[in-house]
């Protein structure tokens, strides 16, 4: 058994970036059954489920088993432009690919570990046998640097599950290990757009490339997938289709998640689809750390924020230590800072909007290798955010499974708010006190 070439540029054509990355399964499979099926093993993806700026893991039947292959390793990562960082993962990317699968599959997991530390998978959420459970010294030893180990379990429930290394657990999550792990109802389920992303956080200092592990809760970067806005993909859909969100959490934060112009069901956990009479109406559900949520709702034309509602969740990196400057009078002082740091600006008197202006405009910098706060241009203006936030975008032109970027919303005439006085004493309005 043999991974011929041919099979190789089939996973590849799959349209996966990082595909070439992964090794020649049988070279690095220890006493793999024999492939009796008469067609060669190519390797497909499920590719039902749109891993937000991620992708999904081609696989290959083995004798009714379906087989994957993860590698832990380590790469340099790209939050957004201007921001890079030596991170670990899954096949070149953090989040690893989305692992997708059908509830009845039988599926064999090869991990490799590249790591120059001991590594395990566990597959969270997941009901299997213990010693499949993948806690390093508890239900198996730890994979060693150049080992790989193989998982073999039945897919007995469906739902949106994660992956992450329970070994080291601190350190391998803090640098990007995880993944997602989509198992499909065996009887199906309609929705027209299927969405997924991991929420997390990562500890990169300003001017610095590789991220913090000691770091519990002031963190730097607030991340879909392990990218920040304005580099997250938008969520594309068209005027009246089914739209699904997986979102699973696993940063060191719980996170309410808010969407504008619809109101959502929440259709799914941990515990898979639920009941129709379990769903519940909401505008915005909190993530726990460890769990995940469905949410779906039908979609409105329009641009609509999606973001996290801890607002310094959708912030990029600031300095934690920062004096508060709102309200104070810092024209003097600037001056004088200015004689020993040309070019010093004072900034936050009256709030930190003006912030995104300077970033923008190039004379004000910050280190290097680092974003600004706020950032994003939408066509009135600066959207003043980052981290934890990007636009679902419906149109009445989509077409069945285009998720390229329709541009701005073009709002029908009249339905757009709109200044009426530049006067401060316009109009009566009614004022306590006065
Ligand atoms: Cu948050």
């Amino acid at each position: 058994m043999s991974l011929s070439r041919r099979n190789l540029l089939l996973g590849a054509s799959a349209g996966l970036a990082g595909a070439a990355a992964l090794p020649a399964l049988a070279q690095s499979a220890p006493a793999a059954p024999v492939a009796t099926d008469a067609a060669p093993p190519a390797r497909r993806a499920h590719g039902k489920v749109r891993t937000l700026n991620g992708w999904s893991l081609p696989y290959r039947m083995n004798n009714g088993v379906k087989e994957f292959h993860l590698v832990a390793e380590e790469f340099e990562h790209e939050f957004a432009p201007g921001s890079k960082a030596t991170c670990w993962g899954y096949n070149g990317t953090t989040p690893g690919p989305t692992i997708e699968a059908v509830e009845g599959d039988r599926v064999r997991i090869y991990v490799t570990n590249r790591l120059k530390e001991p590594t395990t998978i566990h597959w969270h959420g997941l009901i299997l046998p213990s010693g499949m459970d993948g806690v390093g010294g508890l239900s198996q030893p730890q994979i060693q640097p150049g080992e790989t180990f193989a998982y073999e379990f039945d897919l007995v429930q469906h739902g949106t599950h994660m992956y992450h290394p329970h070994a080291d657990e601190m350190v391998q999550l803090a640098m990007g290990m995880m993944g997602l792990f989509i198992i499909h109802p065996k009887a199906g389920d309609h929705v027209d757009r299927d969405f997924a992303l991991i929420l997390h956080n990562f500890a990169l200092h300003p001017g610095t490339y590789r991220p913090d592990p000691a770091v519990m809760q002031e963190f730097d970067l607030w991340t879909f997938n392990s990218k920040v806005f304005p580099a997250i993909e938008p969520m594309v859909a068209r005027t009246g289709e089914r739209v699904r969100i997986r979102v699973g959490n696993l940063s060191m934060w719980n996170h309410p998640i808010h969407l504008h112009g619809v109101q959502f069901e929440v259709t799914g956990s941990d515990g898979g689809r639920w009941p129709e009479s379990r769903w519940r109406r909401e505008v915005t559900e909190i993530i726990g750390v460890g769990q995940m949520r469905d949410i779906e709702f039908t979609a409105v034309p329009g641009d609509w924020a999606f973001h996290c509602h801890m607002s310094h969740h959708t912030m990029g990196p600031m300095g934690h230590d920062l004096p508060n400057t709102l309200g104070v009078d810092q024209s003097g002082v600037e001056q004088k800072i200015r004689r020993m740091l040309p070019g010093y600006m004072a900034m936050g008197q009256h709030g930190m909007a003006e912030h995104q202006h300077h970033t923008d405009s190039g004379h004000m910098k910050g280190p290097e290798n680092t974003l600004a706060m706020m950032a994003g241009k939408g066509p009135f203006g600066n959207i003043e955010m980052g981290g934890m936030f990007t636009v679902v975008k419906v149109r009445d032109d989509v077409r069945p499974g285009d998720f390229s970027d329709p541009g701005w919303y073009r709002n029908p005439p009249g339905t757009v708010a709109k200044r009426v006085s530049s006067d401060p004493d316009f109009g009566a309005p009614v004022r306590r006190g006065s």
